[in-house]
């Protein structure tokens, strides 16, 4: 199945975004137009795509299953020897990424609700080890690398992605759990946090609060809310997208020791209206976002395109889904800087919740739905 949308320029859109940091730089190549090829349907809301080799993808389903789903788009039943999940909510199994050296040892990680099992109804974003075995049925030597503290009783805001770097330590995204936000200016606890950890478990000495008292040591940066997209650029800088609540989605370049500022400062406002806090949008000492979208276009997951798949109109650029309005959204960089951003398949409607760059050089996107898809780009 393949339809043609051409991408369309974001200052043609009806609805304008606020662009932090947008200089008046035009597009600078024509609009790409690129064909959806359907991969694979059938996948029940979807959460994050992985590649295992030879055209093969692992899928995590949020209410606690994970496919594989082959070069021809056959979807396999549930591998098994996932530990419990709590999936309700927003909460689930939710990212799966493979090690850099999976070929030789088939290593995945995976991020999902964990149930407390010291707490009944508690659950925290936990981040899992396994290996993926021989025939790719089951996940072997299961383990938990990291659980986030402290758990809660509730349904939303797990964050939960994975970035692995090319020391092969382990980035991960939380959520602010929605009703703990004041929490992400906490240090001492990984609400809100982005965290760093080895791939033993173990927290890096060179993490910026290691060492310091009355701080967790797994705290990479801070003063976040809900974070659902992360992805590495070509230069090894480190990018996330975060929900904001009404209001205030953010991009943020995530560097280690830095405060983003929820809830103290946000461009958005509470549910139905109201300010947040004191209603400043900055605040000495906490990070501005790269961009941020008012109205919100609820961000997903989040690629870079260092293939030459696209042409040079969009290699370099960071790709995020938009779960609230169902297309891509094109974000164009110079270094560190965001200078222009398009919105892509302004046709596709569907809830866009991951967005990855395969080892073929294709962008890869997952659809939310109870049917959704996973989908291939080709220009
Ligand atoms: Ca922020």
């Amino acid at each position: 199945m393949n339809r043609t949308f051409k991408g369309t320029s974001m200052l043609s859109r009806a609805h304008h975004f606020a662009v932090a940091a947008l200089t008046s730089t035009v597009l600078s190549f024509p609009a790409l137009a690129v064909q959806i090829e359907v991969v694979a349907t059938g996948l029940a809301h979807p959460w994050a795509v992985a590649f295992v080799g030879e055209g093969q993808m692992l899928v995590t389903e949020r209410a606690g299953r994970l496919r594989l789903v082959d070069a021809n788009g056959s979807i396999s039943g549930p591998l098994t020897g996932l530990p419990a999940i709590a999936a309700q909510r927003q909460g689930g199994l939710l990212d799966v990424v493979t090690d850099r050296d999976f070929a030789r040892n088939r290593t995945i990680y995976f991020c999902y609700s964990r149930p407390d099992p010291t707490q009944a109804g508690f659950n925290s974003t936990a981040l899992a080890a396994a290996r993926l075995s021989d025939d790719a049925k089951a996940l072997e030597n299961v383990r938990d690398l990291f659980v986030q503290s402290p758990s809660y009783r509730g349904g939303f805001h797990f964050g939960c992605r994975i970035v692995q770097g090319p020391d092969g330590k382990l980035w991960m995204g939380l959520g602010d759990r929605y009703q703990l936000m004041q929490e992400a200016q906490n240090t001492a606890n990984e609400i809100g946090k982005v965290v760093r950890i080895n791939q033993d478990g173990s927290i890096p000495a060179d993490n910026p609060f290691a060492g310091k008292s009355g701080a967790s040591a797994a705290v990479w940066s801070y003063g976040h809310r809900n974070i659902q997209g992360a992805t590495l650029d070509s230069e090894g800088r480190l990018w996330m997208t975060e929900h904001g609540p009404q209001g205030g989605d953010e991009l943020n370049l995530i560097q280690p020791g830095l405060n983003y500022g929820w809830p103290v400062i946000t461009y958005g406002e509470n549910y139905g209206g109201g300010q947040i806090g004191d209603g400043i949008t900055e605040a000495p000492g906490m990070q501005q976002p790269a961009v941020h979208w008012t109205p919100s276009i609820a961000p997903s997951g989040l690629a870079f395109v260092d293939s030459d798949r696209y042409g040079q109109a969009w290699k370099g650029n960071l790709m995020l889904g938009s779960l609230k309005f169902g297309n891509l959204v094109r974000v164009a960089l110079e270094g560190d800087r965001v200078v222009d951003q398009e919105v892509l398949l302004p046709e596709l409607r569907q809830r866009v919740r991951d967005v990855r760059l395969g080892p073929d050089g294709f962008l890869y996107i997952l659809t939310d739905s109870p049917n959704g898809q996973l989908i291939r780009l080709k220009p």
